[in-house]
């Protein structure tokens, strides 16, 4: 394959020639859930030097793996499956995935079981035309799955995807696990790139494609697009940057010579819906706030509008004297009487680990698996209702469901934030 060739480029590694100027801002962070980033924290020049290199290296390593690992699945149909709730870093991830796999006439379909809920995410979806599909549990049903001979998980380990069961069911092998949450339970897998230290997806993404396993050409709209959707991913997953580390800026400066600024722009000007500003004011209505934590619930929405609730925490985490916020509100899927309660955590405190305080908070289900997790800054927890769900056409019992659950939740919130105090008390 003439792939194997590119791999010798040191070249790929070397600074942009053409960049674009133009950076644009205001960027909101889709919603990222479970597991884990524990991370490095380089410090002093020398140390971070030496990490970039040794990561270089294994990039390279890892980059040749998969190429092997495609080789050996020429000629497959293979199912990406993302999270529920799949973010820019997810999307722009699978996107590079499946065309990395057409060169070896492997044909993916990227599938989700939720819903594009951010507007940026919608945006970026519509206007790459990113080739992602909603395949509902129902959907994955009525599906012939015996055409598919494998199934890729990117930026997720399987446990925040509703369609992991189906496909495991229907005895497709999983081929390949890539992300960069912590390794939630031993993959078998015949490719596993798992790295916790780095802060995007969309950076491994792009460090594979550098080691040549595709060739970006800027005079491909495809390439563009997906090198835009991948610079939106690694931002999006950065704060913009600003956590991001070496390899993260080195993907960047890469991207940098492909993305259209223009476009960019465009997916991140995309405009909040009416419905999400209501949600953002209740959560500032019904905020309390204790010892710098900022706590909200916004009762029911619904599932289209389930992006509002990490967009509201990221509004609250901006008050004085708040470094951590936490909203959270029980989604109802009208279709399938379905409801969930999501909650989402910001949080500036470097020393507050989001993955810890949400596991600590909610524990785990009965199967033992945590109700959420974190990465850097932010994370995230969904607690299904179950027997409870539906019968909200009586406005009293939907009340009451939600006066519970907003109690349960504010004291296990407040046994952290508060442990000496009386946890039901409110400000
Ligand atoms: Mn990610």
């Amino acid at each position: 394959m003439q792939l194997n060739s590119s791999f010798k480029q040191s070249e790929s590694f070397s600074l942009t020639k053409e960049p674009n100027p133009e950076e644009p801002e205001v960027d909101k962070e889709a919603e990222v859930t479970i597991t884990r980033p524990s991370l490095p924290a380089s410090t002093g020049e020398g140390v971070g030097i030496y990490l970039g290199q040794r990561n270089n290296s294994l990039a390279f390593q890892k980059s040749e793996e998969l190429q092997k690992t495609l080789l050996l699945h020429r000629h497959e149909r293979q199912l990406i499956i993302l999270q529920d709730f799949p973010d820019p870093d997810a999307l722009s991830c699978a996107w590079t995935y499946q065309l990395i796999a057409q060169q070896y006439d492997i044909k993916c379909e990227i599938i989700y079981a939720g819903t594009l809920s951010h507007q940026e995410n919608i945006a970026l979806v519509k206007l790459t035309g990113l080739p992602a599909q909603r395949w509902t549990p129902q959907t994955i049903k009525g599906k012939d799955l015996s055409c598919y001979q494998g199934f890729i998980l990117i930026d997720n380990q399987g446990t925040t995807s509703q369609l992991l069961t189906s496909v495991q069911q229907a005895g497709i092998p999983l081929v390949a696990v890539i992300d960069h949450h912590s390794l939630q339970t031993e993959l078998k897998a015949d490719f596993v790139d798992v790295r916790p230290y780095v802060r995007a997806t969309a950076t491994i993404f792009t460090q594979y494609l550098q080691a040549g396993l595709l060739g970006l050409d800027s005079s491909i709209s495809q390439h563009v697009k997906c090198a835009t959707a991948l610079m939106h991913g690694l931002r999006s997953d950065t704060n913009r940057l600003m956590q991001a580390q070496e390899e993260d800026f080195m993907a960047a400066a890469y991207l940098s010579r492909f993305y259209d600024a223009q476009l960019l722009n465009a997916i991140l000007q995309a405009n909040r819906s009416k419905r999400v500003m209501d949600v953002i004011e209740r959560s500032l209505k019904n905020r309390i706030v204790q010892n710098n934590f900022s706590i909200a619930g916004v009762g029911y929405l619904r599932y289209d509008d389930r992006d509002a609730i990490p967009q509201a925490a990221d509004f609250l985490v901006t008050e004085e004297n708040v470094h951590t916020a936490v909203v959270y509100g029980i989604v109802h899927d009208e279709d399938d009487e379905l409801e969930v309660v999501i909650g989402s955590l910001r949080t500036t405190k470097l020393t507050l680990d989001p993955d810890e305080f949400i596991k600590e908070a909610f524990g785990q289900d009965s199967t033992g698996r945590f109700f959420g997790g974190g990465r850097t800054g932010a994370g995230g927890f969904e607690i299904p209702m179950g027997f409870l769900s539906g019968g909200n056409e009586n406005s009293a019992y939907a009340r009451m469901k939600w006066e519970v659950f907003d109690a349960q939740i504010k004291q296990k919130l407040l046994r952290l934030v508060n442990p000496k105090d009386n946890p039901i008390q409110s400000e």
